[in-house]
């Protein structure tokens, strides 16, 4: 049986309750360590197949943040071909757990320090939604040289712009939310843009919160620098094996609401949650192990996987044993 309050996490990341590739991740795996101290019973074999069980049903919550099976696989991938009684195994799953965690802070503390220094005093810059990888990186900036201002888009539908508001107010920062459409209109006042990323492909091409690509685009023709900044673990090892990153479609219901909906019965809506921005689009990808352009994605992914060939489990595996 999965704990009830694992399933609840599930329900919060599939309801976006939870959100922000990195912030999923950690739910997802606090949720495993919960699972994990929570099992009862005695047999090595029953206790594997539980946290299989259990992290299908983390994977599936949401299919585009590559954050979700990466982290969940990295806990998993400890017990193949592990021996021992329960209690052993789940020492196996909590270590990981814990490596996991914090390993994510620590990257998110070097993307911040190595991101600050692409960041010049008085800058202006444009964020996209809600990236806590870009949130750091721009708070550190502020912190360190002062920017002038950042515009955050409000993030249509959901209004992530104003956690971001939020988040960079806190830090001190200056921000000016303007709707998604206005990006184009506004950045001839902008110096850099800095986003997030759900998932990076083999290719470099990055995947992130639906807009991102026309971002790209207007930054493109004003001579803007775009920048992604992202922790190795969204770089998406399935890529490597020619596997396309899936793009969530979100109910209509986010776009139009459901009383507006029943009025309308013919109205068709899409709702794609993320885009595709090429590679030849970004300037730099900001990592806890340094700036690479995206044409070094693939180099990134091969060293992820260097101690562990043909493991399921990426990049940080190494890192966090390293910690
Ligand atoms: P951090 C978010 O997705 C946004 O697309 C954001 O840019 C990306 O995750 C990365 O966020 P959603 O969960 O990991 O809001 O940098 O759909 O916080």
């Amino acid at each position: 049986m999965i704990p009830e309050e694992v399933l609840r996490v599930a329900e919060d990341i599939r309801e976006m309750r939870v959100r922000g590739a990195s912030r999923i991740a950690r739910a997802a795996v606090e949720a495993l360590l919960l699972a994990a101290e929570k099992y009862q019973g005695s047999d090595p074999g029953d206790f594997a197949l539980y946290m299989r069980r259990v992290a299908e049903v983390l994977v599936s919550t949401r299919p585009t943040a590559v954050t979700l099976p990466n982290a969940v696989n990295y806990v998993v991938s400890a017990l193949r071909g592990a021996r021992g009684s329960v209690e052993e195994l789940r020492g196996l799953v909590v270590e990981r757990c814990r490596s996991f965690i914090s390993y994510i802070d620590s990257a998110l503390d070097r993307i911040a320090e190595i991101g600050s220094r692409v960041l010049s005093s008085g800058d202006v810059v444009l964020t996209h939604c809600n990236s806590l990888a870009a949130i750091k990186v721009i708070a550190r900036a502020h912190e360190r040289k002062g920017l002038s201002r950042v515009y955050a888009t409000e993030t249509r539908p959901r209004f992530q712009g104003l956690t971001t508001y939020r988040m960079l107010s806190q830090a001190g920062v200056e921000v000016v939310l303007i709707p998604d459409s206005a990006v184009r209109y506004v950045m001839r006042e902008v110096d850099k843009v800095v986003v997030g990323a759900d998932a990076i492909a083999a290719n470099g091409a990055v995947v992130n919160k639906i807009g991102t690509s026309l971002i790209a685009l207007a930054a493109r023709e004003r001579g803007v620098d775009f920048y992604v900044a992202a922790e190795t673990y969204k770089f998406s090892p399935y890529t490597l094996i020619g596997e396309l990153v899936e793009i969530e479609e979100r109910e209509a219901s986010e776009v139009v609401p459901a009383d507006l909906l029943a009025k309308h019965p013919l109205l068709s809506v899409r709702n794609p949650a993320f885009d595709v921005t090429a590679p030849e689009y970004v300037t730099g990808i900001i990592t806890e192990l340094g700036v690479f352009p995206p044409a070094a994605a693939a180099l990134v992914l091969r060293e992820m996987y260097r101690s562990e060939p043909g493991a399921e489990a990426p990049a940080l595996v190494r890192g966090v044993e390293e910690e």
